[in-house]
């Protein structure tokens, strides 16, 4: 139970426990690329090094899979790595890492064959039941590269295998990381981290030789279609806020491809995702009036250059189409369900139509309860009644269709000189690590693709433990220092709380809800949310870093009350720290790259000429200033 501070002792924020940690291998997150790391790295380590692994949360139910899944999007079986780089190149319109991508492609299968043998059901096609992923077993597919599961307990099968491999003794959950420390002696070299716990009046202070940040992407940054009643619903994980980005970024590290977002096609309101829809279930999406538009508006596609020659259109294009059929009037969108569901039937008895219907409300049951809670609700049978579609607000991400994240050294095999140095996953900063959400410019891994790179990287981490096992981690700040700075929200609060008798109103101190509110609202209006129809100009933008300069001169005055306040107040600095280096990408990006996901109403096209690059950032933790740059972009995966 999360009481209020005033119950407490009156020295609760000036005093709290602290621990220190000294560590070989610390691992930030406990999500799907966390698991696959803490897996890896005990495999290498051979029992050499201490890794140590810290979740804000409880691994069983923590990060994007918390509710489960439904599918595993990247499973490559019969298809090529080269032809999963062009999938994902095609997808993220052309400005990817086909290094990254391809390693994440060869290695893939063998994590789901793994999942597979932990205890997670794989749907098999008839004649295969029973024959297993590794010994030759044909998945149910719905699409080319992904394949069907009954993964409602799928982080929970996943976290049993990383907690086996590291044991719980390593393992420190509910504990929320609030920064990454340099080491005192040696520029630009990671040497620990510190967090708070939020169930006890206790700081963390974690010395290590090398830390994997996997702290998922970014939610909330933009205000969210469910207001008021709905609050609290999104599509990806509310409780990641970007700290993976705000992390890195503030000891240094070169970002990259920042102004990339992921806008999903959901199902309204609920935010029950779309691909089984589409893939397995064989349904179209209409408009009001019942055209499928994305044949009436295929002609917009050619606007654009075919960079993969996948075989779909890519993400942002297909929103593309979908907006503007509502721009001009004919909405509401719909999943054509019923459609769909009735030309599957015609092969199909009376009890394999039942299961069919089941198999609809599982894939929901699975992975997003409250898109089922809804459909109950509002009387919906998907056999029967169409259901509403819509783009949802913008999420930052690196693992699904979206590539924002950190600047990674890649594979010693495949990476030309230019993106390596020295250690696979590796970030600019030496000794700091990435994989998932938190990789750059290499979209599609999804779950399994997020849980191998994790994988890559401790692999590789644990190399560099090894490399450099003399290193002693020296810190420039004292630990009362360190406390008293993740801390601060609770002594604004003791000092202030008592100038107005409404908790919400006070000149002197703001609540974290009230800064993600005007951080949502801003992001929304002039960032290209959903009120504008996810467009932005430079005007626009300048009105944004105005407001954001505000936004992060107040937010210094955050107040929390109690433990998970003080944790909300931490999500929000790392959501700000996110929202500005979107802003600024967006911002330093003259052109409009990802028609769909965002538009610049001043640079309306697509300029291959200037702009096929990508952009990276780096913020000076000496000068605090941020420097942007292009990039060159290379095909290493041919792509004609
Ligand atoms: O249907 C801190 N995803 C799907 N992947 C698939 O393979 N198939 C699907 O069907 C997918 N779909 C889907 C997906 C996600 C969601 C939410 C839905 C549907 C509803 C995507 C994958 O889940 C995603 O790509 C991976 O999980 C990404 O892995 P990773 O490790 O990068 O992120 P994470 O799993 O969310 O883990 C983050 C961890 O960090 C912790 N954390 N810990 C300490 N301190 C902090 N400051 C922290 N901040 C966060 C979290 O607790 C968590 O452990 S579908 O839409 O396509
Ligand atoms: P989603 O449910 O939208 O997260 O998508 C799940 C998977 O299906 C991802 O691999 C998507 O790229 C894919 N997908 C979603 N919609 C479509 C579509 N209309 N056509 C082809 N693939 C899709």
């Amino acid at each position: 139970m999360v009481r209020p501070i005033d119950n407490y002792h009156a020295d609760f924020a000036s005093n709290p426990v602290i621990e220190e940690v000294q560590t070989d291998i610390l691992i930030i997150g406990g999500g799907m690329a966390a698991c696959g790391a803490a897996y890896e790295t005990v495999r290498w380590a051979q029992g050499k090094y201490k890794i140590t692994l810290v979740d804000k949360a409880a691994m069983d139910r923590s990060g994007a899979v918390a509710q489960g899944l439904s599918a595993i999007n990247t499973y490559l079986g019969e298809n090529s790595p080269e032809d999963y780089v062009k999938m994902v190149a095609n997808d993220l319109m052309g400005i990817t890492r086909d290094d990254l991508v391809f390693d994440v492609g060869r290695h893939v299968d063998e994590t789901v064959q793994s999942f597979e043998e932990w205890g997670l059901p794989v749907w098999k096609a008839p004649g295969d039941e029973g024959k297993s992923l590794r010994d030759g077993g044909k998945p149910v597919r719905s699409g080319k590269w992904q394949i069907m599961i009954n993964g409602e307990s799928y982080k929970v099968i996943v976290a049993e295998a990383a907690k086996k491999a590291l044991g719980m003794e390593n393992i420190i959950e509910r504990c929320f990381v609030v920064k990454l420390l340099l080491d005192d002696k040696d520029e630009n070299r990671i040497a620990g981290a510190v967090g708070f716990s939020v169930r006890e009046n206790k700081i963390y202070i974690f010395r290590a030789n090398t830390v994997l940040i996997a702290a998922g992407g970014a939610v909330n940054i933009f205000r969210p279609r469910s207001t008021g009643e709905g609050m609290g619903r999104a599509w990806y994980p509310v409780w990641n806020a970007g700290s993976t980005y705000a992390m890195a970024a503030q000891v240094g590290a070169e970002m990259t491809t920042m102004e990339n977002r992921f806008v999903p096609a959901r199902f309204k309101d609920g935010y029950g995702p779309v691909g089984a829809w589409f893939l397995l279930f064989k349904s179209k999406a209409i408009n009001g009036l019942g055209e499928d538009y994305s044949v009436k508006n295929a002609e917009m596609f050619k606007e654009y250059p075919p960079y993969g020659l996948a075989h779909v259109p890519s993400t942002c294009l297909r929103n593309h189409l979908m907006l503007k059929e509502m721009k001009e009037g004919r909405g509401p969108i719909y999943m054509d369900t019923p459609t769909g569901m009735a030309a599957l039937a015609k092969n199909m008895d009376a009890k394999q139509f039942k299961h069919l219907v089941a198999e609809a409300w599982e894939d929901f049951l699975d992975m997003c309860i409250g898109q089922a809670n809804l459909w109950a609700g509002m009387n919906i049978r998907p056999e029967e009644t169409k259901s509403e579609l819509m783009p949802t607000e913008p999420y930052l991400l690196g693992s699904h269709a979206g590539a924002c994240g950190i600047w990674v050294s890649g594979p010693e095999d495949m990476a030309p000189a230019e993106w390596q140095w020295g250690y696979n996953r590796m970030t600019t900063v030496k000794g700091l690590f990435t994989a998932g959400d938190g990789v750059g410019a290499s979209g599609h891994k999804f779950s399994s693709g997020s849980f191998t790179e994790g994988r890559i990287a401790g692999k590789s981490m644990i190399r560099f433990a090894r490399d450099n096992k003399d290193f002693k981690p020296t810190l420039a700040a004292s630990k009362e220092q360190l406390a008293a700075e993740i801390y601060k929200p609770f002594q604004n609060y003791l000092d202030h709380k008592d100038y107005t008798t409404d908790p919400t109103v006070n000149p002197n101190i703001i609540r974290p809800r009230m800064v993600m509110f005007r951080l949502n609202k801003m992001m929304d209006e002039y960032v290209a949310g959903t009120s504008t129809y996810y467009t932005t100009s430079e005007k626009l933008m300048d009105v944004a870093l105005l407001l954001l300069g505000m936004l992060k001169e107040d937010a210094e005055k955050m107040a929390a009350k109690d433990l998970h306040e003080l944790l909300r107040a931490w999500e929000n600095y790392h959501r700000i720290w996110t929202a500005e280096m979107h802003l600024r990408h967006i911002y330093f990006r003259k052109e409009t790259r990802y028609p769909g996901f965002y538009y610049r109403s001043d640079y309306p096209k697509l300029d291959e000429q200037e702009w096929k690059c990508f952009v990276n950032s780096r913020f000076d933790p000496k000068t605090k200033e941020w420097t942007l740059k292009k990039v060159p972009h290379m095909d290493l995966v041919p792509k004609g």
